[in-house]
């Protein structure tokens, strides 16, 4: 297994988030990729690389010309920002956090001239902040998964990690929230549909397996009327769990994307009983599907240890679900989500890899 890995994430160092109304260190910290990338080392799991500066045509596809422009521009202008209103300012230690959204009965079809105001149109929580390093970070980690995809579709590797952060599966076509910027997901199976169709497939077709304990709104709603890419998420219920207002079972696709987009929510506090048949079930309808490719959205926050979710998956039980996503035979790029219970990443992450790994 190859594994894409880049330190640009280190600059988007944030210390606080909102949680249950109150400001406490952020659950997403370079500590979770430091502690998968040495418990991998440790075990000699997997050869390490750094990402290539590929074209990222595809990013530009996927994310708007304006949201793309915002995420890129918005720390420095929200400090000058600050300096113009008389504040002195040191940019690497400013955090941004929205406070006003284009909820029901406002605009939601403008976008104001106002940096607080912009913040706020784009964001669709309080937990994400962005910092002086962020959109480097996002966009390092939206590179690794694009190499990743390049490997295998060069056929340097039959599975590729790209073990980045901050996650993707959270953010839309123009919007950011769950500590997500750009969909890195999204991104890879647009290269690898790119690079298929540059080699002559005519309706080539890529799916995305989503275990992550949250449901990736960002990636359904960026896929939810297409037929070439077809999206499959286990999660908790929305009813219960973030990101609440999307991830329903009768949300399966529109247009073109009908019956293209499968939801599998799953109660609080659900084991191995009840996600080996969803899992089960998910692959079923990925063999009927025959793409080309399989892009994983990995979250270890299914995990029994995670602070912030509610599932009750076993270390062993991380073996198991590779071993079955094994069972499709596909080439296959994992993209790192969540996952943040720091005592077990590393041995959850290794378990998985080692139980999905096609190259052994
Ligand atoms: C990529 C990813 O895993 N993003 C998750 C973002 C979740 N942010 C909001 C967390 C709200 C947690 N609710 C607390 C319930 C604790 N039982
Ligand atoms: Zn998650």
């Amino acid at each position: 297994m190859l594994i894409f890995t880049s330190d640009s994430h280190r600059g988007h160092a944030r210390s606080s988030e909102f949680f249950r109304g109150s400001l406490v260190p952020c659950f997403e910290s370079a500590l979770r990729t430091d502690l998968i990338q040495s418990y991998l080392e440790v075990y000699k799991f997997g050869e390490f690389r750094s990402p290539d500066a590929l074209p990222m045509v595809a990013l530009e596809q996927i994310h708007s010309s304006e949201y793309l422009q915002f995420v890129q521009t918005i720390h420095s202008r929200w400090c000058q920002k600050l300096q113009a209103e008389g504040q002195s300012v040191a940019p690497e230690t400013v955090e941004i956090i929205p406070h006003t959204f284009p909820t029901r009965h406002l605009n939601q079809n403008s976008v104001p001239n106002s940096v607080y105001g912009q913040v706020g149109y784009y964001a669709m929580d309080t937990a994400t902040p962005i910092t002086a390093g962020s959109y480097e970070a996002t966009r390092g980690a939206t590179l690794c998964a694009v190499n990743a995809v390049q490997a295998l579709a060069e056929g340097k590797t039959a599975t590729a990690f790209s073990l980045s952060r901050p996650p993707g599966h959270h953010a839309s076509s123009d919007g950011f929230g769950g500590y997500c910027f750009f969909n890195h997901a999204a991104v890879a199976a647009q290269h690898w549909l790119n690079l298929l169709r540059s080699k002559g497939a005519t309706t080539p077709s890529i799916a995305i397996l989503d275990v992550d304990f949250h449901h990736g709104n960002g990636t359904q709603s960026i896929f939810y009327d297409r037929n070439d890419v077809l999206f499959v998420s286990i999660h908790a219920d929305p009813a219960e769990a973030y990101p609440y207002f999307l991830g329903l079972r009768d949300e399966t696709g529109h247009g073109e994307g009908i019956d293209c987009n499968v939801n599998l929510p799953l109660a609080l506090g659900s084991g191995w009983g009840e996600f080996g048949p969803a899992l089960q079930a998910a692959m079923e309808r990925i063999a009927s599907f025959s793409p080309q490719g399989l892009v994983v959205s990995f979250g270890a926050d299914t995990h029994e240890a995670d602070p912030i979710s509610g599932f009750r998956l076993s270390t062993a039980n991380f073996n198991r679900m590779g071993n079955m996503i094994r069972e499709l035979n596909l080439p296959t790029a994992i993209v790192m989500e969540g996952g943040y219970a720091v005592n077990i990443l590393g041995e959850a992450t290794y378990e998985f890899l080692n139980g999905i790994d096609l190259d052994r």
